[in-house]
């Protein structure tokens, strides 16, 4: 080799050391002197959830939930030789901005995985971008089925991303569970559906459709709103005299709470029943003091009464974090600790982040363990293989378990 190339090698190493003191690691130590071999490499784990916006009290819960796990993780360092970090991106409910969300935290070398993101429907422009750079994702809250198993879910299932996983159930079991309470536990059997036209409150509302009429029920009325209006009364006035007995409702609390208070108002004095998009305390300052009786599912059995979610919940409460936890914080809280353990694999004898982003991938399939929600393990579409769900009804202005059960 000639000199000159001699000497731009080396020149070329030591920008490519300084490069990666500069940005992949952090600290140093004792054996620095002996060529930094106990220096701790960074790699991150991101979220993209809404941070800001109607949502944000279910996306900061997610947010802290994921911070928590990587303090305890590096506290106890459960990754020998790294430092994990948090990069939280908010996505404003938006999926665009969610898209540029994913796409900030792909660029960035060090991120190796990313929990989220909330809504399904960000979820669709966040899954092909994270899946080009083979990040893991790991969403606590996105219960769209066709996010893991395609738009034919119903009759041929097949994957969509080898990088997608979920730590909650899917609409395909929360639609039919909702059907089941309603018809045989509460005796409902004629009903009007509403929902908001996205991803998440249309496939909601087909889910529990297609069960309740299997069941026998009738749906009387079959609705939509528009998410940007707050103004429900044409909506209410043609379902109004269908005279169902319940609304089943597709979509979020932002629109949900407002729909409770105003069809009450009007005289249409049933109670309103959702997914998890609604099982949130701001559903309750919402809707107002008629939301008594209202009714939600949502994934899992509730988190303070579970003995496996304990150590977490006093965590969380002693972590100081400005906002609860939420529906969504254990599972998020699973969903870190689910890709802190495929780390455990990938990043062993990696020499960074990047360079570890399919060995990570690949070790989820092999993720199984106890978590706080219960077991934590993926099936072959990404889709976590509990299907515990709980229905809370609104009582003296608080949501209360009424009925947690395991899917059949
Ligand atoms: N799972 C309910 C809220 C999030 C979503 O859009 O799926």
């Amino acid at each position: 080799m000639p000199q000159r190339s001699v000497v731009a090698a080396g020149a070329s190493l030591l920008v490519a050391s300084l490069a990666l003191s500069a940005c992949g690691t952090r600290g140093g130590s004792e054996d620095d002197a002996t060529g930094g071999a106990s220096e701790n490499k960074v790699a991150k784990i991101g979220v993209i959830a809404p941070l800001s916006g109607d949502l944000a009290a279910l996306g900061k819960g997610i947010e802290h939930s994921v911070d928590l796990a990587i303090k305890q993780a590096n506290e106890s360092k459960a990754i020998p030789g790294w430092t994990l970090e948090l990069a939280a991106e908010d996505d404003q409910a938006t999926p665009d901005v969610g898209k540029n969300a994913a796409t900030k935290l792909a660029s960035d070398k060090d991120v190796i995985g990313v929990v989220g993101t909330l809504n399904s429907s960000v979820a669709q422009s966040v899954q092909p971008v994270l899946a080009a750079a083979n990040i893991t994702q790991v969403s606590p809250a996105n219960t769209n089925p066709a996010l893991t198993q395609g738009a034919d879910f119903l009759t041929a299932p097949k994957r969509t991303y080898p990088t997608y996983f979920r730590t909650c159930t899917t609409d395909s079991i929360q639609g039919p569970f909702a059907a089941r309470y309603l018809f045989e536990k509460a005796g409902i059997k004629e009903i009007a559906t509403v929902h908001d036209k996205k991803t998440y409150g249309q496939g909601l509302v087909d889910a529990f459709t297609t069960e309740y009429k299997k069941l026998g029920g009738k749906v009387v009325a079959a609705e939509t709103i528009n998410p940007d209006d707050d103004k429900y009364d044409a909506v209410i006035s043609k379902i109004k005299p269908s005279n169902p007995k319940a609304v089943y409702y597709g979509g979020e609390f932002p629109q949900a709470g407002p729909f409770s208070q105003q069809m009450k108002a009007a005289g249409l004095n049933v109670p309103l029943m959702g997914g998890d998009g609604i099982y949130s305390g701001e559903f309750i300052k919402l809707a107002g003091a008629t939301a008594d009786g209202d009714l939600a599912t949502s994934v899992g059995a509730p988190t303070d009464t579970l003995e496996s979610a304990k150590s977490f919940v006093e965590a969380y409460n002693a972590g100081g974090y400005a906002e609860p936890y939420e529906a969504y914080g254990a599972y998020a809280y699973d969903a870190a600790n689910s890709i802190i353990a495929a780390l455990k694999t990938s990043l062993k004898d990696a020499a960074s982040a990047d360079a570890a982003r399919q060995a990570t991938v690949t070790a989820m399939s092999s993720v199984s363990f106890d978590g706080v929600t219960g077991k934590v393990a993926f099936d072959e579409y990404g889709d976590t293989t509990s299907r515990v769900l709980t229905v809370y009804g609104v009582k003296g202005g608080k949501w209360e378990a009424v009925n947690t059960e395991e899917f059949k």
